[in-house]
């Protein structure tokens, strides 16, 4: 059976030679978590003492009240604000020259061999220029407490300025990725009710310019239709295009926007409910209008913490960089939000991981000396493809933790760069988490002082006060190795509050499936696996598992048996119906550079299925040769997009698609094949 085999091949655990000394056995890790999780009052100790870190206006009196279930409200009575722990409260504490935040911009200077613009800000740099924005929001456009604008920006220093201007005056704000259409734009301001729009003429990606006026005049048109009215276009000046369309009262430009405010305006930050709301994020949904999960502040800012602390085990003096986008919550919690909080410098770029070459990131590392590395999988395994000189060339020596996100990690990626990135001395671990948790809930806790050994492909344990499970159909726990649906079982601080305006769907989308008999369960829409020494493998979405004649099989997991070939750069299955068997696997599959496709290098990959997952997989599986695979704009392969080329059904919402032509190829590879 696939899980004996899984679970027997990743034994080899992995002890990096610097931590030699500094490791659990099972057992003593195991006795040290579960205390956390013991009762109400071990869990609310845990937290309580990880929050006294923090300063805070005014200290909780609960640290979680559970009384309204599932709206789990914490460290209620405190008050705080997250400028204020981002910014304010550093520069209190002699921190003001600590250097905050690195960006560089993507246009490349060949001469110097690096882009051409960087801009490093201190933390007291931050407090300035966000102090600035937050008066001109205040004074120009009458933002207060409450209000919520959309941001639709990209990956410019603008964008966290302006995230912590909305924080300083109690305002919220709604982030759409920048990669977002206009209706997905428009659909996200009318459900937060943004009259404020801010954004940039265009960004830079892969040696191109992207306008992003137009989509947002677009979007606007798009409200305005429905009746909804954007008041104001703020406008970050990225790129010296010109011909920009202009809506004069509407638009202004940023930085006219702030022209005639002192430099040396300040706002107090207003200090907030710890309950009270911080941001939403839409998430990028598999079916039906997207859902505007709500963070709240205190909690939120305390799950942080002791992530950025015990997962990412930070330090002031590291450089920490998280090389995701900031219009996803990986980029809000631990870009923005969780590094600035712990008061370390994080490092921000613009542009993509193989331009101006495919060692553009090795480059960045080398150049900054980058000591904590944060990214996805999807990521390593397109930077795989390239000739390991790349790699090689750089010197990658300052890392010190890699940790990965987003969906699960192939132990052949996780080998990859474990071996090349990390030259077999890192901590490294895949940490699960997703919109709604805010904060990342299982890894490998090097901020204890003391790891438990690493296995390639897991997402470790979970957090500390954390407690989860893997259930069956019926809600029974499963025996370990036998998979199931993941599930949380006790409520942790970073967890949204609800859905925006809509408590209903909250309850019913996360809370209805597996709580009974009072007692509360969270349900995340994963499967998952706990094997014998309790470590998690998660193993993709529930709606992503195949039934192959009663058998179930992740299709993460054929996936990841595929790239484990020397030919495949990347696999995604996807069930197509079966008479017999009910499904069976069909896996898209893209070559490395340098194999021809051929009949033979089909049936030996067939084969490579049979040998390293089984013949239950293999026997009836399609495997289909193609360029590329369908992508959400972050990275996610859309199975379900797939799913619907090869069972003849409507392709639906394609909105999250980052390339059509993906879609198109799979199409006419799958009527070639018939
Ligand atoms: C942070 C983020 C959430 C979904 C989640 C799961 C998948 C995230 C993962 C992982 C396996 C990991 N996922 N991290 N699967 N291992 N380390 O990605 O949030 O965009 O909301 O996605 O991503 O399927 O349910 P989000």
């Amino acid at each position: 059976m696939a899980e004996e085999r899984i679970y027997e091949e990743f034994e080899h655990y992995l002890t990096p030679p610097s931590w030699k000394d500094r490791v659990w056995e099972i057992e003593e890790y195991k006795a040290f978590y579960e205390e956390t999780i013991k009762d109400k009052e071990n869990l609310e100790k845990w937290w309580a003492k990880w929050a006294n870190e923090l300063p805070w206006f005014k200290k909780w009196n609960k640290v979680l009240d559970d009384s309204n279930p599932p709206f789990y409200r914490w460290f209620v009575g405190g008050e705080t604000n997250l400028a204020y722990l981002c910014l304010d409260r550093h520069i209190e504490e002699g921190r003001k020259n600590q250097l905050a935040l690195i960006w560089e911009g993507e246009p490349w200077d060949e001469m110097i061999r690096r882009p051409k613009e960087i801009r490093k800000f201190t933390y007291y740099d931050l407090y300035r220029r966000s102090n600035r924005i937050a008066y001109a929001l205040k004074e120009k456009l009458g933002v207060k407490r409450g209000e919520i604008l959309t941001f639709y920006l990209p990956m410019i220093p603008e964008l966290p300025l302006y995230m912590l201007a909305v924080q300083r005056l109690g305002a919220k704000h709604s982030i759409v990725y920048s990669g977002f259409s206009a209706f997905a734009l428009a659909q996200r301001a009318m459900a937060a009710g943004s009259r404020i729009i801010v954004t940039a003429d265009a960004l830079y990606r892969n040696g191109k310019i992207i306008p992003l006026k137009e989509i947002v005049d677009e979007a606007i048109e798009i409200c305005e239709e429905k009746g909804h009215k954007i008041e104001h276009v703020i406008m970050v000046k990225r790129t010296n295009r010109a011909a920009i369309p202009w809506i004069k009262k509407r638009d202004i430009w940023h930085h006219e926007f702030i022209r005639y405010i002192s430099e040396n305006a300040r706002i107090e930050p207003v200090k907030l409910g710890s309950e009270d709301m911080s941001y939403i994020l839409y998430t990028s949904g598999t079916t039906g209008a997207p859902k505007g999960a709500q963070h709240s502040i205190g909690g939120y800012a305390v799950g942080l913490y002791t992530t950025m602390k015990l997962i990412f085990d930070i330090k002031e003096t590291d450089i920490y960089w998280c090389a995701a986008d900031i219009g996803w919550v990986t980029g809000h919690s631990y870009i923005v939000y969780g590094p600035l909080i712990t008061g370390t410098t994080t490092l921000m770029y613009e542009g993509a991981p193989t331009y101006p070459g495919p060692d553009r990131w090795w480059n960045i590392i080398e150049r900054y000396g980058v000591n904590v590395f944060y990214t996805s999988p999807t990521a390593i395994r397109m930077l795989m493809k390239f000739p390991l000189d790349y790699v090689k060339k750089h010197d990658l020596s300052t890392i010190r933790i890699f940790h990965s996100v987003g969906e699960p990690i192939n132990p052949e990626a996780f080998r990859w760069y474990y071996k090349n990135i990390g030259k077999e001395n890192i901590v490294a671990s895949s940490t699960w988490w997703m919109t709604e948790t805010g904060q990342m809930l299982t890894g490998h806790f090097p901020g204890l002082g003391k790891i438990f050994p690493l296995k390639p492909g897991t997402n470790g344990y979970p957090l500390p006060g954390v407690k989860m499970e893997v259930l069956d159909e019926d809600g029974n726990p499963c025996k370990p190795g036998e998979r199931g649906y993941f599930v949380i079982t006790n409520p942790w601080p970073g967890m949204f509050m609800t859905l925006y305006q809509d408590d209903q769907r909250y309850i019913d989308v996360y809370w209805s499936k597996f709580s009974k008999d009072n007692k509360w369960r969270f349900y995340t829409g994963d499967f998952a696996v706990k094997d014998q020494d309790g470590y998690l493998w998660v193993l993709g979405r529930a709606d992503d598992v195949l039934n192959i004649a009663g058998h179930r099989v992740g299709t993460a997991e054929v996936e990841s048996a595929m790239v484990m070939h020397p030919a495949v750069a990347e696999a995604a299955c996807v069930g197509k119906p079966h008479e017999i068997k009910g499904e069976v696997a069909f896996v898209f599959t893209v070559l490395k550079q340098g194999f021809v496709p051929s009949d033979e290098l089909v049936g030996e990959l067939r084969n490579h299925l049979r040998k390293t997952i089984g013949p239950i997989v293999a026997s009836d599986a399609t495997i289909l040769l193609v360029d590329m695979v369908p992508k959400t704009r972050s990275g996610k392969i859309m199975r379900r997009l797939l799913k619907a080329v090869i069972t003849g059904q409507k392709l639906g919402d394609v909105t999250t698609l980052e390339d059509e032509s993906a879609i198109k190829e799979a199409e006419k590879a799958y009527e070639y094949l018939k």
